[in-house]
């Protein structure tokens, strides 16, 4: 028996190592075949019925915007912040009915009705958009020792987004709909004080590759990974330590650092795009997915850049992270990386 573990051990990273060489360059012209064929019949979503999670804010506000600009008729929902203002622009943006439902993702039986609300409504559903999410930005050891608070994290990310993909899936077979994701570069890039985030976002990415096996062709699903993306995640609003919502400027400095804030509105744009297309996957901004590179080659450069950059040594502050220094001392810098102001939809009239 451990013979042939020890031939599979020999075998295997020469035959991965040919086929790289043999088949990757035609596999990625095929791929790129494919690719132009499916942006040529990419799929019009005017009429079509799409759930937002999250839509109050951020990106979940914008593809809203985005999806209403195109003519869908949109089911929107959030906890606590107001959505009528953004479901009264999408209207006016050109979405011919909107919905709002207040519900939590963390509670099943909110999901449940917020489906049958808008399958009741619309009488179907085209697209589940699962972006509704929290964040939590702190160091392993200075969390508490009972960490429970910590599993509104997952409760929401992960099991959020499945708990309303499970009643969605029966209306999303019928009408051949899609499925959109909101996973994050972070569930690749171990960037330190974000590991139940991460854990989290790495969680629906594995979750989300296997449903696509299971569904098969009748629903197509993208997984988005975004990068850094201007909103009130960006902005540091996350879960602290306590168990509450809370923005912190410092910390978003640390941890966003010089690294260049994407706009939420043209993240929208290229989201419902990618959905409408069916891609697989989508990181936006794109030069991201280099990062993904580094990951997989270089490991070690990047757990050693982190440690470098965003970690200070026991009892310096958090402040002094070489990370925001660099922000500091770039001075106006920030103006040049940060989308300046929160932008606020074009509105056509016509
Ligand atoms: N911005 C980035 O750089 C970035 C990067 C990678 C991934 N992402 C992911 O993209 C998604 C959107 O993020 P964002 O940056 O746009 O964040 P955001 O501005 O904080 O928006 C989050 C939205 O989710 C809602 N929400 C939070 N918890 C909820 C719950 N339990 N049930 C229902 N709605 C809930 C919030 O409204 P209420 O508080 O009113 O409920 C809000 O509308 C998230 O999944 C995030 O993890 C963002
Ligand atoms: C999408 O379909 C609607 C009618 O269902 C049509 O009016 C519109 O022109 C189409 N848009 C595109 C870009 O094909
Ligand atoms: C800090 C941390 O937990 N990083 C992990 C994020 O998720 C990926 C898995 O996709 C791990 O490789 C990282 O180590």
């Amino acid at each position: 028996m451990d013979l042939i573990h020890k031939f599979l051990n020999l075998v295997a990273p020469w035959f991965t190592f040919f086929s790289l060489c043999l088949f990757l360059p035609p596999f990625s012209l095929f791929k790129f075949f494919l690719a132009t064929l499916s942006s040529l019949f990419s799929e019009n979503v005017s009429g079509k019925v799409v759930i937002i999670t999250g839509a109050s804010s951020g990106i979940g506000e914008h593809l809203a915007y985005e999806y209403g600009r195109r003519g869908a008729r949109l089911a929107l929902t959030a906890r606590e912040k107001s959505l009528q203002e953004v479901a009264d622009t999408a209207y006016d943006l050109g979405s011919p009915d909107v919905i709002t439902i207040r519900a939590d993702v963390s509670n099943v039986d909110d999901c449940k009705r917020l489906v049958e609300e808008t399958v009741n409504h619309f009488g179907r559903l085209d697209h589940l958009v699962n972006n509704a999410g929290i964040t939590s930005v702190c160091m392993f050891e200075d969390a508490p020792l009972d960490m429970t608070n910590f599993r509104a994290v997952m409760d929401t990310n992960f099991w959020g987004s499945v708990y309303t993909t499970r009643f969605a899936v029966p209306h999303l077979r019928n009408s051949k709909g899609k499925i959109v994701v909101m996973s994050s570069a972070k569930s690749w890039l171990p960037e330190p004080r974000t590991s139940v985030y991460n854990a989290s976002k790495a969680a629906l990415a594995a979750f989300f590759d296997t449903l696509r096996i299971e569904l098969g062709r009748d629903v197509k699903i993208t997984i988005v990974t975004p990068g850094h993306i201007e909103s009130e995640i960006t902005r540091d609003r996350h879960l602290s330590k306590e168990g509450k919502m809370e923005v912190e400027q410092d910390m978003r400095d640390v941890q966003v650092s010089a690294i260049p804030v994407a706009s939420a509105s043209e993240c929208a744009q290229a989201i419902v795009n990618s959905a409408c297309r069916g891609d697989r996957s989508l990181t936006q901004p794109s030069w991201y997915s280099a990062t993904y590179l580094w990951k997989l080659f270089f490991p070690e450069v990047i757990e050693w850049g982190y440690r470098l950059f965003s970690l200070t040594s026991p009892g310096v502050p958090r402040q002094e992270a070489p990370s925001k220094k660099i922000l500091d001392l770039t001075a106006g810098a920030k103006k040049l990386l940060y989308p300046s102001t929160i932008q606020s939809p074009e509105i056509k009239t016509d």
